[in-house]
């Protein structure tokens, strides 16, 4: 009677599994655990097994046994013919075309004013700079204040800065990095810092977002020669060795003595062209000897040391040296005119 069941179950779970194909492949499992599950058919037999004699006990234990290996071993051999036929399936929906012509690697471009700001950086460098970063949101003290901008300058009408608040404003030069530092180093240091600049002001040649870069020298015995052959030397390795250049006097609060420099014009060589309007030169940066104000407020003592500062506009550097007529083309990252860049 229990071998005739046993028997039956066999058969009956045989044919089951082979009747299961590729579509049904998960009732595999569901039969997998109605014969060996906790209350499969197969346990319940092992279980029942305590009510029968010592003598059929071993008969019918050895009878399981071959039961479970049969079913165990068709389930296993379909399992395994399945799980072929799912590798097989994902190689081929993952396959790829190596055959197939490539789309083609959209290539990026340095942005000229990164270009301007790496090649000044590394110049100032090799001339013992170190170069240091500040708050582009500054407060009205560092950005005018100790730069000696008086509270009537004109700089400071909305009309030119973007304040936040009375006291809170995006900078508009990048000396309030300076000021920050001079509070902090102890002379002699040799500083620059590039970085973003705003102002109020939007024509072909002005954007409300520039960059500067201000250079920063503080020693004993700093001279208006040094700061010229300073800056002599630099623009002549930006600019090129036959730069003629011309530094002639001017005004800032920050400096005094202050001048500007002018460099000739390096798309005529200073016959007069477009680009310098027909003059042969080109103005280029601010310059001077740090006013001795300006160094009080920040606590260098202006009897024993002194400095000289210079500052570009790399906006302006980089359209002259790319030739390029419009600051606007700057902020537009369209990368054909990015590719066009020198
Ligand atoms: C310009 C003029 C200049 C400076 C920037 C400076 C910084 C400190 C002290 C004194 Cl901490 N001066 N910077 C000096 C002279 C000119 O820039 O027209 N730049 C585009």
């Amino acid at each position: 009677m229990l071998v005739e069941k046993l028997e039956n179950l066999k058969q009956e779970i045989l044919a089951e599994i082979d009747k299961v194909d590729y579509s049904l492949r998960k009732t595999l499992t569901e039969i997998r655990v109605k014969v060996f599950g906790k209350s499969g058919h197969l346990t319940m037999f092992s279980k029942g097994m305590r009510e029968l004699s010592a003598e059929e006990r071993p008969k019918v234990g050895s009878l399981i046994n071959s039961v479970r290996n049969a079913i165990e071993e068709r389930l296993t051999a379909k399992e395994k013919e399945f799980e072929n036929l799912e590798l097989n399936e994902r190689l081929e929906r993952e396959k790829v075309d190596i055959t197939e012509p490539s789309k083609g690697v959209l290539k990026g471009a340095y942005h000229p004013i990164l270009d301007v700001t790496d090649k000044l950086m590394d110049i100032c460098v090799s001339l013992g700079f170190s170069v240091v970063e500040g708050p582009e949101v500054e407060s009205d003290y560092y950005n005018f204040e100790a730069m000696n901008i008086p509270k009537n300058h004109p700089s400071r009408d909305m009309q030119d800065t973007f304040f936040i608040n009375d006291n809170i404003l995006l900078r508009s030069q990048t000396s309030a990095v300076q000021a920050r530092e001079m509070e902090t180093r102890k002379p002699p240091f040799k500083i620059i810092c590039p970085g973003k600049t705003y102002r109020n002001d939007s024509d072909s040649t002005h954007s409300p977002v520039f960059h500067q870069l201000e250079g920063l020298v503080i020693d004993e015995n700093v001279s208006m020669a040094d700061l010229k052959s300073m800056l002599t030397n630099l623009m002549k390795r930006l600019y090129g060795e036959d730069t003629t250049i011309r530094f002639r006097p001017s005004f800032f609060p920050f400096t005094e003595p202050s001048i500007e420099v002018d460099v000739s014009c390096p798309s005529c060589h200073g016959k007069g062209c477009t680009t310098c309007k027909g003059t042969g030169m080109l103005e280029l940066l601010g310059a001077g000897i740090v006013n001795p104000k300006v160094l009080e407020m920040s606590g260098i003592d202006s009897k024993k040391y002194r400095g000289f500062a210079f500052g570009f506009g790399l906006d302006r550097t980089a359209m002259i040296l790319n030739s390029i007529n419009n600051i606007r083309y700057l902020y537009r990252n369209d990368i054909r005119f990015l590719n066009q860049m020198k």
